[in-house]
């Protein structure tokens, strides 16, 4: 018997330590998800083989975020490294509703974990259209609402608003059953006042953070490097903006956050869980290694145990002075 076997489905990795946890409901065999749009599970499947989808780094996939009608994304370059970093003006190319659901959607509901797909309007009624129609399809366990995208010159400040969260969410609350995750923009002052809002409308969880404006100058000439002038700044470099967010955010609310911004190991994800996150995503680094949450999942043993935690649930529930 293989010590996974002896142990049970909570331990996969026969550490001792249960990270078995849920999210509005949903059961995760541990805390790790992707963050929306930074890693494909489709094209890796194609890239690296089944393997990459039996053996899946995270406990629940995040769809890249889909609009009503299909994007091209933004002009390049769309990419720029930074110290510890990167900026991506990505732009949120999809192939829209319509071949989302025909397409895509299918393969992802196969795969072996839950799946929550992150969608983005700008206006209400795009919003419950998308809300309405992935919400609808089996397979999908839960919706992110991204209303915090860097790259997309809509005029549509939605995230940046309380009163515009708490009309948004009030809107979409009675249109579906499943989970509404609201992903929060790191852009503001004061991230827990449209927290609260989103809480108030009927969210079940908020997401935080999405990428921090930022731009950066071609080094060959006097113009911005990205082809939509700015950004948004992810990785390690943001972490501790990230952690200070997430810890005011998870003291003024009692829904659950999902906490990411350089998640990079079982440290950097005990750290989002010490400040107050029930889970974590993995972003910038799955660019580096397609196993990155795997990496991460691996390393929260040790890293609970350093801090003298015996499962998961002890740190979730214990808060930072
Ligand atoms: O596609 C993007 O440019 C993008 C999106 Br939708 C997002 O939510 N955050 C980000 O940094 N880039």
């Amino acid at each position: 018997m293989s010590r996974s076997e002896a142990t049970g489905p909570e331990d996969p990795d026969g550490t001792g330590i249960d990270l078995s946890t849920e999210l509005c409901g949903i059961p995760l065999e541990n805390p790790v998800l992707n963050g929306s749009g930074t890693f494909d599970a489709l094209a890796a499947r194609k890239a690296f083989g089944d393997v990459l989808v039996s053996e899946f780094p995270f406990a629940g996939f995040v769809s890249k975020t889909i609009t009503v009608e299909p994007r091209a994304g933004n002009p390049p370059h769309r990419l720029w490294e930074t110290p510890s970093g990167m900026i991506n003006s990505i732009g949120l190319p999809n192939p829209g509703l319509a071949a989302f659901c025909e397409g895509d959607l299918g393969e992802l509901s196969e795969l072996p974990v839950p799946l929550i797909v992150s969608v983005m309007a700008d206006s209400a009624e795009g919003f419950a259209e998308l809300v309405e129609a992935v919400g609808g399809r089996a397979g999908v366990a839960g919706l992110e609402l991204n209303v915090s995208c860097p790259n997309v010159h809509s005029g549509l400040i939605v995230g940046e608003q309380p009163d515009e969260i708490t009309a948004l969410v009030r809107t979409l609350r009675p249109l579906t059953g499943l989970p509404l995750i609201v992903k929060l923009t790191p852009n503001v002052a004061n991230p827990e006042r449209v927290a609260v809002a989103a809480e108030a409308a009927g969210a079940d969880a908020v997401s935080l953070v999405n990428t921090l404006k930022a731009t950066a100058i071609d080094p060959d000439n006097n113009r911005a490097w990205l082809g939509a002038g700015g950004g948004g700044l992810s990785g390690p470099a943001i972490r501790p903006v990230a952690l200070a967010q997430v810890r005011a955010v998870a003291a003024a609310v009692s829904i659950p956050v999902v906490g990411m911004g350089g998640v990079s190991d079982g440290e950097s994800a005990l750290e989002f869980i010490l400040a107050g996150a029930r889970v974590v995503a993995v972003g910038t680094e799955n660019f580096r290694n397609p196993r990155a949450g795997q990496v991460v999942r691996e390393g929260l043993p040790d890293a609970l145990q350093r801090r003298g935690f015996g499962s998961l649930a002890e740190a979730q529930a214990s808060t930072l002075s």
